[in-house]
């Protein structure tokens, strides 16, 4: 086969959005949170004679010898890359470069990217070596398209991690498993990856690590599955190979991952967790209203008091991130305090709370198209080239059931109360009274040991010293209350200190990003007040015989 020169681009994200964690990443000198694992999947799936070269455009400039290099360039991503996505296929193809566009972006939404030489909708896996044939046969043009949840992911070679500079991200990112048994009705995750998970082999993922492992890495690896439980048995074989794994090796890694709410009704299922050193589980909570949760198809989360089962997962050892929205149809005027109660009695301090948004390709931007009650998409990608954001400012992009004024001030109530450095930190104390020693083993609590004898070697040192001195920046308020915390958990809990250090470096971001936030959030509240807010609703789309038949 002959040779191409492949490069591969990953578009910039907006800098002010939740996850950008820009201040976060600059306490660890790193410069973006997460590895494009997408791309370098792809790039892994292509024929070993290719040579391939990465181009992250959150670390590093595209320059034009970068393009004049490649015979191809691939590039996609998701949804809020957008933008940077249609400049980066400009930028390539205004130096006679053909691209190849694909990821979920792409899937979810191909008529945007009609101008790139050649699409890929779905997962690479399926369709790669399709493309490769075509490419060799001097096709130029082509879409391909995988059906969902046709791949079979154990076959799915190991990402050429060998391709991003380990410096330049917070941690490496693994992924065990694709898709969701649930059925939320926002969710475009079932859409894209299927409702039946499909899982890695244990001795593929493993070897997946091994790679990481023998490449020198150690430290913090995120699992993103979509729903890490959601093939229990599956990992329940994985859990205990896993943990043998990370014992023989003394413990190289901790974990992170995502989970739905259920994983607090399987003492076993934490208990392995806590063994092969998970730290910490995303969780879409969503809302504290149980018919909202009914309304919306996550009935997971009910028939529970949240905040026990959060506690349920912290007394294991890992720490809660949660997803929380205002916006849904069935909300009532209480949602605001509701939110603050449930996530100051669950003890979460990170909480990604943002505004309800129809993504296309779910329920329920199917259900709100129906109804007549949707905002062209137009309405988002307009709004983000002017603001950037995501969906913390981006959402309600549509009619909404109560007056909108109220669901903004409500959000922005939430988002105030939860976000004061103060509440924050308050949050971080009462977690870390809680927390039995973290992460359950390894390397980085040896570190720390160090730290209680203030013994401190030069890494913890600078991370210190950086931590504070970032603290300076985001005001008084905050310096005071990370002073506090690090001074209590040296004096209380020294071995959280990895942990507590590691919270108050997000809050170097979150706390400014929610002032952007509350700020844009009155700004649009403002535009309502002034009458200067016209809801762009779609005329009602036509019935489909599905719907009638239905
Ligand atoms: C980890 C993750 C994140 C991480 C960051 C990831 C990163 N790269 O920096 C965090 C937590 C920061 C994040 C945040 C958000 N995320 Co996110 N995220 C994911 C998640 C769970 C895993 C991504 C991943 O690594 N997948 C593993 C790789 C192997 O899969 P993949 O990327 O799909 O790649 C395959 C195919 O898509 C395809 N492919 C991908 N790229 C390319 C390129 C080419 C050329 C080709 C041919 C093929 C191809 O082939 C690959 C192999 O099959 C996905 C869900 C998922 N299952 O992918 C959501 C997902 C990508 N996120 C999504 C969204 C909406 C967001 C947010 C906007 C909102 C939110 N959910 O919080 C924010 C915005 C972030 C920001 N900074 O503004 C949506 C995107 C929807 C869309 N249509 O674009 C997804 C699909 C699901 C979801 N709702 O969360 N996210
Ligand atoms: S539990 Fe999470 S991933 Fe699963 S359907 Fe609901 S929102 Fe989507």
């Amino acid at each position: 086969m002959k040779s191409c020169n492949v490069l591969l681009v990953s578009p910039g994200f907006p800098t002010n959005t939740f996850w950008n964690l820009a201040a976060t990443c600059a306490v660890v000198g790193a410069r973006h949170p997460q590895i494009p694992l997408g791309l370098i999947t792809v790039a892994a799936l292509l024929p070993a004679e290719w040579t391939c070269r990465l181009v992250d455009r959150n670390v590093a400039r595209l320059t034009n010898a970068d393009l004049d290099w490649a015979d191809l360039v691939m590039t996609g991503g998701m949804n809020v890359q957008r933008a940077d996505c249609l400049r980066v296929i400009e930028l390539a193809q205004a130096r006679g470069k053909p691209v190849v566009v694909g990821g979920p972006d792409v899937t979810s939404e191909p008529d945007t990217y009609m101008h790139a030489d050649f699409q890929v909708c779905g997962e690479a896996e399926g369709v790669i070596d399709s493309f490769v044939a075509a490419w060799c046969d001097g096709q130029r043009h082509a879409k391909f398209i995988t059906p969902r949840s046709s791949v079979d992911i154990s076959r799915t070679p190991v990402p050429r991690f060998d391709l991003v500079q380990r410096r330049d991200y917070l941690h490496y990112s693994v992924q065990f498993s694709r898709g969701c048994p649930f059925t939320c009705e926002f969710c475009d995750i079932i859409e894209l990856y299927g409702r039946v998970p499909r899982v890695k082999t244990v001795a593929q993922f493993l070897g997946e690590l091994e790679r990481l492992y023998d490449a020198g890495y150690r430290g913090h690896v995120d699992f993103v599955d979509d729903n890490f439980i959601g093939n229990k048995k599956a990992v329940k074989a994985l859990l205990p190979a896993l943990t043998q794994w990370q014992r023989d090796r003394h413990y190289p890694f901790w974990f992170t991952t995502e989970a739905s709410l259920n994983l607090a009704d399987d003492e076993e299922l934490l208990q392995s967790m806590r063994e092969a050193n998970f730290g910490a589980v995303f969780v879409g909570i969503e809302s504290p209203d149980a018919a909202t949760l009914i309304a919306t198809s996550k009935k997971q989360n009910t028939r529970r008091r949240i905040a026990d089962s959060v506690h349920r997962i912290h007394a294991a050892g890992l720490f809660v991130l949660a997803g929380f929205i205002v916006g849904f149809d069935s909300e009532r005027s209480e949602i605001a305090s509701g939110m603050i109660a449930c996530i100051e009695d669950s003890d979460i301090p990170v909480c990604t709370a943002g505004l309800l948004t129809a993504l296309p390709n779910t329920q329920l931007y199917r259900r709100l198209e129906r109804e007549g009650r949707l905002f062209p998409w137009s309405f988002v990608v307009d709004r983000s080239r002017e603001i950037g954001g995501d969906q913390c400012t981006l959402g309600l992009n549509f009619e909404t059931q109560r007056p909108r004024r109220l669901v903004l001030a409500d959000y922005k109530q939430v988002i105030d109360a939860i976000y004061r450095p103060q509440s924050y930190f308050d949050r971080v104390r009462h977690l870390a009274a809680k927390l039995p020693h973290w992460p359950p083993h390894g390397a980085a609590s040896e570190t720390l040991a160090r730290w209680h004898l203030l013994g401190l070697d030069d890494r913890a040192w600078h991370l210190l010293v950086r931590l504070l001195w970032g603290s300076v920046h985001a005001g008084p308020a905050t310096f005071l209350e990370v002073t506090r915390i690090l001074i209590w958990a040296v004096r209380l809990r020294p071995e959280l200190l990895h942990v507590v250090g590691m919270l108050a470096a997000m809050y170097l971001h979150l706390g400014p990003f929610a002032r952007t936030v509350s700020a844009t959030t009155a700004r649009q509240i403002a535009d309502i007040d002034n009458g200067m807010w016209r809801s762009p609703t779609l005329p009602i789309a036509p019935r489909r015989t599905s719907d009638v038949a239905a």
